[in-house]
């Protein structure tokens, strides 16, 4: 007690500052729930799920739900003892995300005809290495000029009703769609913290975990995954309107199953190894280039161990054999009633157009 009254009162005061301090930096710097630092509006009053109508030419009102997904960390990949698991779902790794918007459902024939119908452009337009660059200069510096896909060859609905799953586009066509849906809805150009986008790889594959740690993101037990997804047990080897199933924790509908889902990133089967040497990983966006781009969820033809969140596929030789040109289609897969997407936005709380 004597030896406490001897310290002078302004260096107890300079020692608890300098205590509080440090706790206040390694709050900000390192959060212990995983949210990443830089994310804006962090602290805030957390987003609200929305819905987005937009109003096609011929005057229908299409709407679509979208959800936030709370950021946090997560482990990327499967383990090795995982039944049906490959090389490059692994190594495991840590990834940190922010939080963002996912749609609540897969794209819709009813929305992506809007689209198909509002920018469909009559000319020719093949893959072609001078276009795509032209392209990839377009989406930096023109997002009005939006040049929609060429004429599908065949049917873009393959005969399936307005609320099944769109399907059969590549994934340029779907980034173009993203771009249009932007423009639609009053989120671009000048909105570039929400306008919509296709979701990275790791918030695909963290949305479909929704917090869990297990195979499917719903629990182990094959006979619960009937509840929430069509695969290749229940589907008649159909596609089924989006949203029959259950949801997963986080109110999204068939992320696994009915059809596969394009995300944003490149493939490469050594994409982890690479990603596992700098984990946990910031917001990753995937190699930085690459020939063909991942597509996650399995489809309505999958079995179980395909509908893993884990697993992973990617654009092969024989997503085309549907399309007789010659170059084939840089817009479509024809066909293909297996292959989709659905969208995602960014959240960015000092965003004037940031839903109500
Ligand atoms: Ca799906």
């Amino acid at each position: 007690m004597q030896r406490y009254s001897t310290v002078p009162y302004h260096v107890v005061k300079y020692v608890a500052l300098l205590a509080i301090s440090i706790v206040a930096f390694q709050s900000s710097a390192s959060p212990s729930d995983g949210r990443s630092s830089d994310v804006p509006g962090e602290g805030r009053e957390p987003p609200k799920r929305y819905t987005e109508t937009v109003t096609s030419k011929s005057g229908e009102n299409i709407s679509f739900e979208m959800v936030p997904v709370p950021g946090g960390t997560f482990v990327m990949g499967s383990p090795e003892d995982e039944p049906g698991r490959k090389d490059d779902e692994g190594p495991q790794h840590e990834v940190r995300l922010a939080p963002f918007y996912l749609c609540t459902t897969e794209t819709t024939i009813e929305l992506f005809l809007a689209y198909y119908r509002e920018t469909m452009s009559a000319k020719k337009d093949f893959i072609e290495v001078e276009q795509a660059k032209k392209d990839a200069e377009q989406s930096r510096d023109d997002v009005d000029a939006i040049t929609g896909p060429t004429p599908v060859y065949g049917d873009l609905t393959m005969g399936y009703g307005k609320k099944h799953p769109a399907m059969g586009m590549t994934w340029h066509n779907a980034m173009t769609f993203c771009k249009w849906l932007s423009r639609k809805s009053g989120r671009g150009p000048r909105s570039a913290g929400t306008k919509y986008r296709l979701p990275t790889e790791a918030e695909w594959e963290y949305a479909c975990r929704a917090g869990t740690t297990n195979a499917f993101g719903f629990g182990n037990d094959p006979n619960r995954i009937a509840d929430f997804a069509w695969y290749e047990d229940n589907s008649d080897g159909e596609t089924h309107e989006v949203a029959k199933k259950k949801p997963n924790a986080w109110g999204l509908y068939d992320m696994s199953g009915n059809v596969c889902e394009w995300v944003y990133d490149f493939y490469s089967p050594k994409a982890y190894r690479k990603a596992a040497n700098k984990s946990p990983t910031v917001n990753p966006r995937g190699p930085t280039a690459g020939e063909v781009h991942v597509a996650r969820g399995g489809d309505h033809r999958s079995s179980i161990e395909e509908l893993r969140c884990a697993a992973r596929v990617f654009e092969e030789e024989w997503w085309r054999f549907g399309d007789p040109q010659i170059p084939k289609s840089k817009w479509w897969l024809p066909e293909m009633d297996f292959i989709g997407f659905r969208i995602a936005s960014s959240i960015d709380p000092n965003e004037k157009h940031l839903p109500k």
